[in-house]
C-alpha cells in the first residue's frame, strides 16, 4: 500500500508550510550590505545594529573608535535602515523607509540635521537603493513584489531626475541592485529560491529584458549577501547556507566559484571593508549572544566583537529583506 506513505509524507510537510506562512520568526533571505555603511566617510565600514522595537541605531565609528546610541523615532510606527549614500558626498546617510506608508526618511550628511522626507512605494514594497545613472549617488527605489516592478529614479535629458518603471521578477524572488557589468551604473537583479536562478538585467543592454542574463547558483533557504569580493568593480553573486554556515562565491569577472565556511548557524551575514583594502570582509552578527564575527579572508584574519546592546537587535546593514 502506497498510501499511508504518501499520507506521512503531507503529515511531513504541512508543518512546514504552516510555519512558513505564519512568518513568527525572523527568516532573513536578502542581506545587502553592498551599498555600505561608512557614516563618517573614511572608506572604512562602521558596524551598526538596529532595535526596531525602540527604532535605536547602535553603531561604532572607524574614525574615533567611539560607540554611539541614537534614537530616530518616538512614535509607535517601524521603520527599516535603508542605509547608502544619496547626497554623494561619500557619507553613509542614515536613511530608513516605513513599509505600511512607503515613507523614506534621509538624513542625508551634507543637509542640516532636517531629515528630507518623501513617499516612494506602499505596503508590500521593499525599498532598495539604486543608482542606473551612474552618478556619484543612489537614489530611493522600491522593488514590488506583486507586481515584478521596479519604481526607480533617472536622469532625464534636462538633467533632473524622473521616475522610471522596469518589469523584471517574481512574488517570492529577493530583489536588489548592484554593478554587474562594471559600467558604474546599478543592473537589477532578482534571485529564485525556488530554482536558485539569478535573472540579470543589465544596464549596458539598456536594462532590455530580453536580453537578461540567468545563472543557476545558490538553492531554497539561501541568504544572499552579494558585494564585489574580489574588487573588480563587479558585484559578486554570493549566497550563504544557514545549513551549513558555508559561503557560496560566484565571481561576476569569470563566472568562476569558492566557497568558504565561516558563521554559527544563528547568525546573519552580512560584508564590509574593515581594513580599507577595497575587499570587503565576511562578516556575520549573532543576535543571540550580540557578537560580530569578522573574516578577513586575503589575510586569513578571524576577529570577533561583543557589544552589549538589546538582543532583539539586527545588523543594520543597507537592507535586511526579512519576514518574521
Ligand atoms: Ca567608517
Ligand atoms: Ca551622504
Ligand atoms: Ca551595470
Ligand atoms: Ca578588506
Amino acid at each position: 500500500m502506497k498510501i499511508p506513505a504518501i499520507l506521512s509524507m503531507l503529515l511531513f510537510v504541512i508543518p512546514m508550510w504552516l510555519t512558513d506562512f505564519t512568518k513568527d520568526k525572523l527568516v532573513v533571505f536578502a542581506s545587502l550590505s553592498y551599498y555600505s555603511c561608512d557614516f563618517d566617510g573614511d572608506k572604512l565600514t562602521d558596524l551598526a545594529v538596529w532595535d526596531s522595537n525602540s527604532n535605536k541605531l547602535y553603531f561604532q565609528l572607524t574614525s574615533d573608535r567611539k560607540f554611539y546610541e541614537k534614537q530616530f523615532f518616538d512614535n509607535n510606527l517601524s521603520y527599516q535602515p535603508v542605509f547608502a549614500d544619496y547626497d554623494g558626498d561619500g557619507k553613509t546617510d542614515f536613511t530608513f523607509f516605513q513599509p505600511d506608508s512607503g515613507e523614506w526618511v534621509l538624513y542625508l550628511t551634507s543637509g542640516v540635521g532636517v531629515p528630507k522626507k518623501m513617499f516612494v512605494g506602499s505596503i508590500g514594497d521593499l525599498p532598495i537603493p539604486s543608482n542606473i545613472d551612474g552618478d556619484k549617488s543612489y537614489d530611493v527605489g522600491i522593488w514590488r513584489p506583486n507586481a515584478g516592478g521596479w519604481y526607480l529614479s533617472n536622469i532625464s535629458e534636462a538633467g533632473g531626475k524622473v521616475p522610471k518603471i522596469i518589469y523584471e521578477g517574481s512574488y517570492q524572488d529577493s530583489a536588489f541592485t548592484g554593478d554587474y557589468d562594471g559600467d558604474g551604473k546599478s543592473d537589477l537583479i532578482v534571485w529564485r529560491p525556488d530554482d536558485g536562478v539569478w535573472h540579470i538585467v543589465k544596464s549596458t543592454t539598456s536594462f532590455n529584458f530580453n536580453q537578461t542574463e540567468h545563472i543557476q547558483h545558490g538553492k531554497e533557504w539561501d541568504i544572499i549577501v552579494p558585494n564585489d569580493y574580489d574588487g573588480d568593480g563587479k558585484c559578486d553573486l554570493v549566497l550563504w547556507r544557514k545549513s551549513n554556515q558555508t559561503w557560496y562565491f560566484k565571481y561576476a569577472k569569470d563566472g568562476s566559484q569558492n566557497e568558504i565556511k565561516f558563521g554559527g548557524v544563528n547568525d546573519i551575514p552580512a560584508s564590509g571593508d574593515i581594513d580599507g583594502d577595497g575587499i570587503p570582509e565576511l562578516i556575520t552578527w549573532d543576535p543571540g549572544v550580540k557578537k560580530w564575527n569578522v573574516l578577513n579572508f586575503k589575510k586569513q584574519e578571524l576577529f570577533s566583537y561583543q557589544w552589549n546592546v538589546p538582543g532583539n537587535c539586527v545588523s543594520a546593514i543597507s537592507v535586511l529583506q526579512r519576514n518574521e
